[in-house]
């Protein structure tokens, strides 16, 4: 039961909203974006991104869950990687996924707040993640509200992050990249992006 990138709705923006938008539409990025809610093993697209720790040996969290679908080949070929700093991203293959690409990155740790540090930290992993996926031919991206969980970095403020980069991503390099997937695991960040979407990604 793997979900094809054909069968993922697109995020089709609506006229009106009550904050101001903080982007005017490009019409550039039209039907580049999309708001899936599930389980990241399930797409069969390009690459997903993992919200790994420095080891980049597995853990919980998404992190776990894309080991246990992947196998042991993803460990060995992680193992390799000597670990990966906060806010950089590396990639490897996708093995047992049916994603051809798993590309890791590590966000911040935020249980002791949120600062400028980490905030720079979570911006980092968006960008390097697309940088890293483009470099690599990737065409289709997802990627899970990286540090929100185990790592405590509050999802309404997480989500602001998110969406800014890679709105800014693909204002730049939108020829890059077919879509981008954000893949919310919980009811309250589905309503999140749902709310949020509209000012990064507006209708006009
Ligand atoms: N698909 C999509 N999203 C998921 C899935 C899934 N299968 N499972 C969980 N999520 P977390 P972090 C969501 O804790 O905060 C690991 O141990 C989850 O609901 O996975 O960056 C690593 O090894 C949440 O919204 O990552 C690190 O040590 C989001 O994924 C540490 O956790 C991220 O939560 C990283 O912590």
């Amino acid at each position: 039961s793997t979900e094809s990138l054909d069968k993922i709705p697109v995020w089709t923006p609506t006229a009106g909203g009550s904050e101001p938008n903080r982007y005017q539409r490009n019409e550039k990025l039209d039907g580049k974006i999309s708001l899936y809610s599930g389980d990241i093993t399930k797409l069969e697209i390009d690459a997903i991104v993992n919200a790994a720790n420095k080891t980049l040996l597995g853990g919980g969290g998404v992190d776990g869950a894309i080991h246990r679908v992947a196998g042991p080949l993803l460990k060995k070929e992680c193992a390799s990687l000597h670990g990966c700093e906060t806010g950089e991203a590396k990639i490897t293959c996708g093995y047992g996924l049916p994603a051809k690409y798993v590309i890791h990155t590590v966000g911040p740790i935020a249980q002791g707040g949120v600062g400028e540090e980490q905030k720079k930290a979570l911006r980092s992993c968006y960008k390097n993640s697309l940088t890293t996926a483009t470099e690599n031919g990737a065409r289709s991206v997802a990627f899970p509200c990286i540090s929100t969980g185990i790592y405590g970095y509050p999802p309404e403020q997480a989500v602001h992050e998110a969406l800014a980069t890679v709105r800014e991503y693909l204002d730049a390099h939108h020829d890059k990249l077919d879509r981008v997937i954000f893949c919310v695991f919980l009811p309250k960040d589905k309503e999140l992006y749902h709310q949020n979407l509209p000012l990064y990604f507006p209708a006009a």
